[in-house]
């Protein structure tokens, strides 16, 4: 498959790994992307605004900017995901900490048939660099807990780095605004038990510029995510039908 794939970079204040993020992508699959969304909002930074402007006009027919409309990362991929135009589409972030070099296996693996293929660090050993022993015990423990709840064998319900078949997200009824759509986006698919999902192993390595948008407390609210889905019925999970 040729040229089926969007992928959809949301930007606050990156800049060099914003420019690496696109040209590891170009130079490995440009064949396979048929457009890059760089999703912004009013508080991205101007120096990543104009590395935006510059890579577009390097790239115009490949690259697009949007500005978002809905408030925080979960809110700025809905409103990008409504503007794809690709087959599939890939959820990653522009700071590095998503490896660039697995989108082509990313887009492989969903090409042997898959609706979402997501990734995850818990698979092969020693796959975080960076990342603070409390933050990844207490990771460890929530991946396991909603593992068991939700019955999937997926190993990291909250790595925002995965595939979709894009016809996923415009079904799908979302809710939450900020990171915890990482999770719902994940979980209601599985809920929904309709779709072919799978994961493949990566790796996470921290961020060497600009800063997370998310705090360590925020993190607590992923629980109250998983909580409320698990209770939802499944035909409050789907968008009405548009007539
Ligand atoms: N457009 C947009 N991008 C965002 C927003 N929040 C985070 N991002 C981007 O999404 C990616 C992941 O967010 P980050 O803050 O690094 O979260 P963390 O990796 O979970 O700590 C980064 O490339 C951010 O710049 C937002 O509100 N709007
Ligand atoms: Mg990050």
């Amino acid at each position: 498959m040729s040229k089926n794939t969007s992928i959809i970079l949301p930007v606050i204040n990156e800049t060099e790994s914003l420019k690496k993020t696109i040209e590891i992508l170009l130079n490995e699959i440009r064949k396979k992307i048929k457009e890059i969304i760089i999703i912004v909002d009013k508080i991205t930074s101007k120096e990543s605004l104009s590395i935006a402007e510059s890579m577009i006009s390097r790239y115009p027919e490949i690259i697009k900017l949007q500005w978002q409309k809905r408030k925080f990362l979960g809110g700025a991929l809905q409103d990008a995901f409504e503007h794809c135009s690709g087959e599939y589409c890939v959820m990653m972030a522009s700071d590095l900490e998503t490896n660039p070099h697995d989108v082509k296996k990313l887009i492989e693996t969903a090409e042997e048939g898959y609706d979402i293929v997501a990734t995850s660090r818990w698979i092969q050993s020693n796959s975080f660099e960076g990342y603070s022993l409390i933050k990844l015990i207490l990771n460890r423990i929530f991946q396991l807990f909603f593992r068991t709840l939700y019955r999937c064998n997926l190993t990291d319900l909250t790595y925002g780095f995965r595939i979709y078949r894009t016809q996923v997200f415009k079904e799908i009824k979302w809710e939450e605004l900020r990171h915890p759509f990482l999770l719902e986006s994940i979980l209601k698919p599985i809920k929904l038990k309709r779709y072919k999902i799978t994961e493949i192993p990566t790796t996470w390595k921290a961020r060497i510029e600009g800063t997370s948008q998310n705090t360590f407390w925020r993190n607590f609210i992923y629980f109250r995510t998983g909580f409320k889905i698990i209770f939802l019925k499944n035909k409050n999970l789907i968008k009405p039908l548009r007539h």
